[in-house]
This record gives structure tokens, sequence and C-alpha cells, in this order.
């Protein structure tokens, strides 16, 4: 996808600086007593999976401003998975969605072999309606007042399950718009269970080695009432539900100032953390990139993860779920994927030791100073090197714009309309 002699030439430029750097930080670590490779080694065998969605531009429900040489197909969307990966070398895994990505299952495992990539969560879509679906689901999917209707929903859930067995993947993340927009219009206890008896369907049909993700969101579609709205109903959800169903974060589905780290301890210490959908907000659910608008809130959440990572039985599915609309994609889920990487790898600093003996002692000042000094290490040479030494690119959007991939896929692929609304 991206030559290999043009990832060299940009990475012989700056291997010299970076070289200097990565022993002047290694220094600086040491005399903290950290080992700078053993940081790195965690660096490499980070990961995060990359949303298939994301490669498009997304739009907002006012208008879509495509770029040039966007993905048409899924064929085209795993391409730039691959050269996401490829120089990032942190994003081995795509998560699907169906049925916007529904394709041969064989030939989708055949070209994301092509790129060396597997396959994460696949994500279901009961939140909008397909060209020739028999029942609507403007008043719902999976809580439906309509048994043919919910019985659509869950029908729907289950190929999810049968295309995500052939391709390899191993959990179903299930995110619904359900709600109310009106007071009154919707029972809410009434609604819930039948949401609850829609996902215990599903939850049968869940292969043994599989898991169902619940996904929460505070608000929209529904702007009065949702039947997921906060992590309490995702818990109780995954608790009924049994042992394979877990809770997961997406961290712009809360209202601002919400503690997120502070769920994520909860659902640890409940045994029902699943994974997350990484992004970044401001107002709402705006879908930034990760790491734009609070770092350090990003920080704090890998701190609680780094915290419990001996934890028995956590096994977090990471995944990023954004909207671009006013950047490359790629550069979006490339910066994006790396920021995350760079909070896992702050978290990793904590002096954990120290930082438990502040909180014994009540020193909440020096408590606090410790997780900044961590915070504050610019840990940039440890991902670079890291990227270097797996075939990566150290500077992955410097070497990306170099190589004109954008400009040549669009030579190929067709023009997008600018008409109509996006992924909302
Ligand atoms: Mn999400």
């Amino acid at each position: 996808m991206i030559d290999r002699s043009i990832i060299s030439a940009q990475n012989d430029a700056l291997h010299d600086d970076l070289a200097r750097d990565y022993t002047a930080l290694g220094d600086k670590l040491s005399r903290r007593g950290v080992d700078i490779d053993a940081i790195k080694d965690r660096a490499r065998r980070f990961s995060v999976a990359v949303p298939s969605w994301g490669t498009g531009t997304g739009g907002t429900r006012f208008a879509r401003f495509p770029g040039n040489g966007e993905p048409a197909t899924i064929f085209d969307k795993l391409d730039d998975c691959g050269v996401i990966h490829g120089l990032t070398r942190a994003t081995p895994r795509v998560s699907l969605h169906i049925p916007w990505d529904k394709a041969d299952p064989s030939d989708l495992r055949a070209k994301a072999e092509e790129h060396g990539l597997g396959f994460d969560a696949m994500n279901s879509n009961t939140f909008q309606d397909q060209p020739g679906q028999v029942h609507s689901y403007k008043f719902g999917s999976l809580s439906h007042t309509a048994p043919a209707t919910r019985a659509q929903a869950i029908e729907h859930n289950l190929e999810c399950l049968e295309i995500g067995q052939k391709i390899g993947s191993k959990a179903l993340t299930v995110w619904i718009g359900d709600g109310a927009n009106f007071p009154g219009q919707s029972h809410m206890g009434r609604q819930y269970e039948r949401y609850l008896s829609s996902m215990k369907e599903i939850y049968a049909g869940l292969p043994d080695d599989w898991r169902l993700f619940s996904e929460h969101k505070i608000y929209e579609p529904a702007f009065y009432s949702t039947v997921v709205q906060d992590w309490g109903t995702s818990l109780m959800t995954a608790q009924e539900l049994g042992p394979k169903a877990m809770c997961l974060v997406d961290l712009g589905h809360h209202a601002p100032n919400v503690n997120i780290e502070m769920i994520v301890s909860r659902l640890i210490h409940a045994g029902k953390l699943g994974g997350f959908h990484f992004n970044d907000s401001k107002y709402g659910d705006d879908d930034l990139d990760s790491g734009t608008i609070e770092p350090y809130r990003l920080f704090l959440i890998w701190n609680e993860l780094v915290d419990a990572e001996d934890t028995p039985g956590l096994d977090l599915a990471h995944m990023i779920d954004q909207s671009h609309n006013v950047t490359d994609p790629i550069e979006s889920l490339m910066v994006s994927a790396m920021e995350i990487q760079r909070a896992s790898v702050q978290a990793a600093l904590v002096d954990r030791a120290a930082l438990a003996g502040y909180q014994d002692e009540n020193d909440a000042l020096m408590a606090s100073a410790t997780l900044r000094a961590a915070f504050r290490t610019d840990v940039e040479p440890i991902l670079a090197m890291a990227r270097l030494e797996a075939g990566g690119a150290v500077d992955p959007v410097a070497t990306y714009r170099a190589s004109g991939y954008r400009a040549k896929v669009a030579e190929s692929r067709p023009k997008v309309s600018g008409a109509g609304g996006g992924i909302v």
C-alpha cells in the first residue's frame, strides 16, 4: 500500500535524532527507577481496533463533506486500515459494521490477511432502516412495542454473529438508539423489559467463546429518554444476561464532566468491563479525535486500566469510534491510535508504590503530583522507537503525506456525493 522505500527514507532521516532523544529519556527514566526498554515493549504490545466506518467522512445531520479518494467499499476501507496499521503498527484489527460492511466472508478474510489484519467486535445496526426492510425502527428495535419488529432486530443481531464467526470475530457490540422523544411516549419499565428479553435471545445465540458488549449512550437519537442511557442500565443488563455479557464504555456517551475513570473502576470491580470506544468530546457526543480535548482524562482512564491490569479475567476490547469531518480519516485514525497508546504508556509510568503510600497517608497533594509527573512525561521517543522497531513509521503522518496515498487511490475510487446526511 505504501512503498517500503518511502517509509525507510523517512525513518532514516529521523533516526539519529530519535536515538538521541530515546537515550536522553532513558537516562531520565532510569533516575526514577524505570527501565525504558520495558516501557517500549509495553508500547509495542499495545493495540486498538479501527472502526471500518471511521475510514470515511462521518458527517453530521446537517451535511457531509466527503474528501477525495474516500473508500467506497469495505475492501477499500480495509486497504485504508492496512495503511493505518502499516505506519503505526498499533491497529492490527478492524471492527466491522453490519450491514454497511456486508460481503463474502472469505473475501473479507483474504483482504484482511493481505494487510496482516484481523477482525475485532462486530457491530449490529438497528438504529436506521435499510432498503427493503420489512419493519421500521422509527419507534425502536430491540425494545419496540411490536413483537415482529423486535424479532427482526434480534434476527439481524444473530446474523452478525454468523458473519462474525466466519471471519474470526469474538464479540458483538450492541448499541440501540431506542428510547423516547416525549415524556409519556413510552412506558420506561415495560420498554426496558422488552429490550432485556430481546437481548436474552441474542445472548442465547452467542457462541461459547464470544462476548456480548452492551454500549450505553445518554441521549440521541432519543432526546427525552434512552433505553440504555448509562452504565447503571448497562451493568444491570450485563449482570442479568450472564458471564459472557460485558459493558462497553464509549467516552463520548456521558453527560459533560462525568467522572468516566470512576465508572471504569466500578465496572472493573463488578467484573463487567468489556471494552472501550475511544474518542473525545467537548459538549456532548461530539465524536472528536481521541486526546484532542481532554488528554488528562484519557490518561486517568488508562491509569485505572494499568492499575487493574493483573485482575483475573480482565480482557478489554479497545476500539476507536470517532467521526471525521474536517480531516483525512486515515490521518485522524493514526493520530488517535497514537494518542491512546501515549496515554497507556504514560499511565505505566505512574509510581504505584509511591501513590499507594500517599493515598494511605492521605497526602492528597503528593498523590496528585505523582499522577501528574507521569502525565507530564513526554513519551514520544518511546512510541516512535516502538513503531520503528515494529516496521512502522517514526512519523506516520509525515510519511503518509509523502507517500501520496490518498491522491493515488482517488484515481480509482469513485467520487462520493456530498448530498444527504452523514452517519450521525
Ligand atoms: Mn460507540
